[in-house]
């Protein structure tokens, strides 16, 4: 067969892009060489639809070994007592997630979008807006923290019959507890989407959702440092059998419920290279080294965070305790978008992503903040002494967001720096 030299040259030149530059953007991360292998090996080739032991078709005998380590792994590494590693998304662990405890027009609540909530927690262009009438809690003007108050009175009056917490823009610990608090008041499920913490609350530097929610979703490619997917996982409640009564009277447990929501409800053949490579960063994450780099993860965006401040930036919330810094523009540069700002700091070779800020007057299109995050970069081998050294970069370019000789000169400066921090140094 001849060798598709346009897609691997393709793939050459995003290898490239991906090694000379800063990688900043919070939901990004370099995952290892066996994650890599694991994805592109013959694993692919096999349909598996159904569950291990379980399966549509012959010859699943060896993908159900594969998908059997991932679960066992998933469960040790949160602490859980159920795991679904197919979901191919966390948007998709979340869809499926809906669909086993709501009906189409059910009413849920989550994060307003505006204030760093997920397109999948009730975006009305998104399947969770159209299928299910969403109501929403905000961040508070004065600190930029989830308002617990507004979320406990919204759901007084509104009476979801989901609660969702999670977001992709926000760099704050969450009061798990209180949501379940208010969620009981209701009788409302709780489900907590981590897919940006994950990694974090793994090491034991945040707190574990799954003590407290009925259920939990995350991505597996973030801080978590896995392959592209999602999953689904149960703590708490599983010991106490809960789910849907059937017409005959039996009780359809809520593991069930949601096996049979991510397959055959919201998709079809499970990827088993990808949950394989899920498999393999999962048993990475459970090493003692995981630990240390999830630490590192944390000192770093403290101390971007902090340098940030020192140049008089605003940062929403005034802080991180994650792995998460959302740049309010408006603090040091208030003609500044983040559009303009993303493009400036791309151009670079500085990748970012123009984000909306809390009670932002601009629109998505163009936005006054832009979001930052340290577990790419961290992977790379970075240390705080660098966050200071980047910090300088990017105020350099955002105070001269159009002028290509000095954008060119930071961006001569990143690739020097970056020759020495090869991709899978860790
Ligand atoms: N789009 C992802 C992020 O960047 O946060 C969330 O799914």
């Amino acid at each position: 067969m001849e060798h598709d030299s346009v897609i691997f040259d393709i793939i050459g030149r995003e290898h490239e892009r991906q090694q000379r530059g800063i990688e900043l953007i919070a939901s990004e991360n370099f995952v290892s060489e066996q994650v890599m292998q694991a994805m592109g090996s013959c694993l692919t080739n096999k349909y598996a639809e159904g569950y291990p032991g379980h399966r549509y078709y012959g010859g699943c005998q060896v993908v159900d070994e594969a998908e059997n380590v991932a679960i066992e792994r998933i469960c040790r590494l949160f602490g859980a007592e159920y795991a679904n590693v197919q979901p191919h998304s966390g948007a998709q662990a979340n869809m499926a997630v809906f669909m086993a405890v709501m009906k189409p027009g059910d009413k849920f609540m989550g994060l307003n979008l505006a204030h760093g909530g997920h397109l999948s927690h009730g975006s009305p262009v998104n399947f969770s807006g159209l299928v299910y009438k969403q109501c929403e809690y905000n961040v508070t003007r004065d600190t930029n923290l989830v308002d617990y108050d507004m979320m406990e009175e919204v759901a007084q009056r509104e009476r979801p019959k989901l609660i969702v917490g999670g977001a992709s823009a926000y760099s704050r610990e969450w009061d798990y507890a209180r949501m379940r608090a208010i969620a009981d008041s209701v009788g409302a499920i709780l489900m907590i989407d981590m897919a940006h913490p994950a990694g974090l609350i793994a090491a034991g530097l945040l707190n574990n959702p799954l003590r407290y929610a009925h259920i939990v979703t995350s991505t597996t490619h973030k801080t978590l440092r896995g392959p592209r997917g999602g999953i689904i996982l149960m703590g708490k409640d599983f010991d106490n059998p809960w789910g849907i009564t059937t017409k005959k009277g039996e009780l359809r447990k809520m593991s069930s419920l949601l096996n049979s929501a991510v397959f055959p409800g919201v998709q079809g053949g499970p990827l088993e290279h990808v949950i394989a490579a899920k498999a393999v960063a999962f048993g990475e994450a459970l090493q003692p080294s995981f630990t240390e780099y999830a630490k590192q993860v944390k000192a770093n965006a403290q101390a971007m965070a902090q340098a940030l401040l020192d140049k008089g930036y605003k940062i929403a919330s005034g802080g991180t305790d994650n792995h998460c810094i959302l740049l309010d523009l408006r603090g040091k540069y208030p003609e500044l978008t983040g559009k303009v700002a993303e493009a400036a700091l791309v151009a670079a070779d500085i990748t970012v992503n123009k984000n909306m800020v809390p009670f932002d007057d601009r629109s998505a299109f163009q936005t006054s903040g832009i979001r930052l995050g340290t577990p790419a970069i961290t992977t790379r081998g970075a240390k705080e002494p660098l966050m200071g050294e980047i910090v300088e970069m990017i105020d350099t370019v955002l105070a001269h967001p159009e002028d290509e000789r000095v954008i060119s000169s930071v961006r001569e400066k990143v690739n020097r720096l970056m020759a020495g921090y090869p991709m899978f140094a860790w």
